[in-house]
């Protein structure tokens, strides 16, 4: 290996993930990312064991013996000798598995070490190098485990009789500077990799095992967080961690349900529900499916650690973690929000089984929808419906349509409403699709005598307001460049909405200027909850039942 010769692109050829010790990287990552590359050569050539091995080659060169680095390098720290040269057959497991690096502890507890111990058994050549790369960071220096550990103590030693949730939740937040609701599934990933004792429901282990067993706790506490990668990787990194199955790569709806949970059981601003099950659970879902419309992008039901990374989630769980008032957390989690998608649902469903159908849908909004925009809604084309029921939308199918509905602005409504346009799904929108819809729009606006607006007209002010790329057709890449797209769907199919843009609605102008902070949806939101409140607050009244009015404060169901 003639190291001077190496640079540039020849450094790739060198670069076999199995050599460098990365079983868990592919060659095909490696090969066409040379800046990487020549970074991890040059750190394994600084590495100190390195040195010893160039200087022990050259020693051995200069004796005229063979020339092999494995086996020299395996045994120069020994003081040299080719003795392991003529040994071929794999050598025992054990002085791996006795070795106390922290990449080893890590595979300890990894669900993956069978694999990984069955890697090294046949693979001896890899003692010769150390590793440099680390595939989550590189294991916490230990001044930092150090400060973790003086934390761990202080906190512990507090509490000579064991840890109670609510103290754990100072673990949670001041060591893992975690949201505290993620104390439960903290727990219940670090007592699973450790022990695999719990099975029950997460807020009852922690009470029942905590007390009992802290010391025991502490030590896997401090396996799983201090001594692994967990302490040095991102926050968003962590959480996809702690939720997702240990077998997966992705995180599910089901994998949220633990951190709501315990959401719902500890904000103060979430107290009230606490009477009601069936509305946390509701709530619960609600905050999933507004989460994973917004973020999982690819719309599979799968949250990859990169649209997690991506997203705004982490950031605003840290905002809900220290905002008392739940409402004042419009992305995902308020409660008013929740309150008004749950209402107008509710409304729709007149016979109260959870499903929606076409003609329960056309009710929407006082019936501001087409027939056409419903049948393509119901022909599934936005988004295949979760509610396995022939013909029929589910609680969920319609959070993503009120969502669209209600938020024409955002990227996920423009994706939504553009696969429900492009009647032949060949990726872009031609002048027939927009004329199938607004033909019904024309039709409505006749019959409630408005003055029609000729499609060809329509059709310029629509190409105006987009100024598409390529003459003839929409792309969806166009609709995502203007801030006006949102407009061009309402022309198409919502007539209410439509009228108003047409007219410059005033108080819908006044609104938008009074917090351009607020988004599409948060200001609709914002206008049903009140309306929704006001009907409410004046049925109890006019029933003059003192009872029941008292009972709308506290729970608005
Ligand atoms: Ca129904
Ligand atoms: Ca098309």
């Amino acid at each position: 290996m003639d190291i001077d010769t190496v640079g540039g692109n020849d450094v790739v050829s060198y670069l076999d993930p199995e050599l460098l010790h990365l079983p868990e990287v592919s060659s095909f990552e490696l090969k066409p990312t040379t800046q990487i590359a020549e970074e991890l050569f040059s750190q394994w050539l600084s590495q100190p064991d390195t040195s010893r091995l160039v200087k022990s080659l050259i020693r051995d060169a200069k004796a005229g013996l063979p020339i092999n680095a494995h086996g020299i390098s395996s045994s120069a720290g020994a003081g040299g000798g080719s003795n392991s040269l003529t040994n071929v057959s794999p050598p025992p497991l054990s002085p791996r598995s006795s070795c106390v690096s922290p990449r080893t502890s890590k595979q300890k507890i990894s669900p993956f070490s069978l694999a990984s111990t069955r890697k090294l058994a046949t693979e001896p050549a890899q003692e010769a190098i150390p590793q440099f790369y680390f595939q989550h960071g590189r294991p916490p220096a230990n001044e930092l485990k150090e400060l973790c550990l003086s934390r761990i103590n202080l906190l512990f030693n507090n509490n000579l009789d064991g840890l109670h949730i609510d103290e754990f939740k100072l673990v949670t937040r001041e060591v893992c500077k975690l949201p505290s609701f993620f104390s439960s599934a903290l727990f219940r990933r670090i007592d699973v990799e450790c022990y695999g004792i719990v099975t029950s429901p997460m807020h009852v282990s922690v009470r029942t095992l905590v007390p009992m067993s802290f010391c025991f706790y502490r030590d896997a506490f401090l396996k799983y967080w201090a001594e692994s990668s967990m302490l040095t990787v991102d926050m968003a990194t962590q959480v996809f961690e702690i939720l997702k199955q240990p077998n997966r790569r992705y995180l599910t709806k089901a994998d949220f349900k633990p951190v709501l949970e315990e959401l719902l059981a500890t904000h103060p601003g979430l107290e009230f529900l606490q009477g009601t099950p069936e509305f946390q659970e509701k709530y619960a879902e609600t905050v999933i499916y507004r989460i994973f419309y917004y973020i999982n992008r690819s719309g599979n039901g799968r949250l990859t650690l990169r649209e997690l990374k991506r997203s705004n989630l982490i950031f605003v769980m840290q905002q809900v973690d220290e905002e008392e008032e739940i409402n004042k957390i419009l992305r995902y989690f308020s409660y008013e929000h929740f309150y008004v998608i749950y209402c107008k649902f509710w409304e729709l469903d007149t016979d109260h089984d959870y499903l929606l159908d076409r003609e329960n849908l056309i009710r929407y909004g006082n019936h501001c929808l087409t027939y056409r925009i419903v049948d393509r809604i119901f022909s599934q084309a936005p988004k295949k419906f979760s509610s396995n029921v022939e013909g029929k939308m589910s609680y969920e199918d319609f959070v993503y349509f009120i969502l669209a509905e209600e938020d024409k602005s955002s990227e996920p409504s423009l994706e939504y409403w553009f696969k429900c346009i492009d009647l032949d799904g060949n990726g872009v929108l031609t002048s027939s699709e927009l004329q199938y819809f607004y033909e019904e729009q024309l039709h409505r606006m006749s019959c409630m005598s408005q003055e029609p607006v000729l499609f060809e007209d329509i059709l310029c002010q629509i190409v105006d307001m987009i100024s598409p790329e390529r003459e003839g057709y929409i792309t969806l890449h166009d609709l995502k460049r203007s801030k006006l797209s949102g407009n061009i769907f309402n022309i198409l199919f919502n007539l209410n909405k439509f009228m108003a843009f047409e007219s410059r609605d005033p108080f819908l102008i006044h609104q938008e200027r009074e917090d351009p902070t607020l988004t599409e949806w948060d200001r609709f939101a914002h206008r049903e909850y009140v309306r929704l409140s006001m009907e409410e607050d004046s049925e109890a009244a006019s029933n003059g039942n003192v009872e029941s009015w008292e009972e709308s404060l506290e729970a608005p169901f």
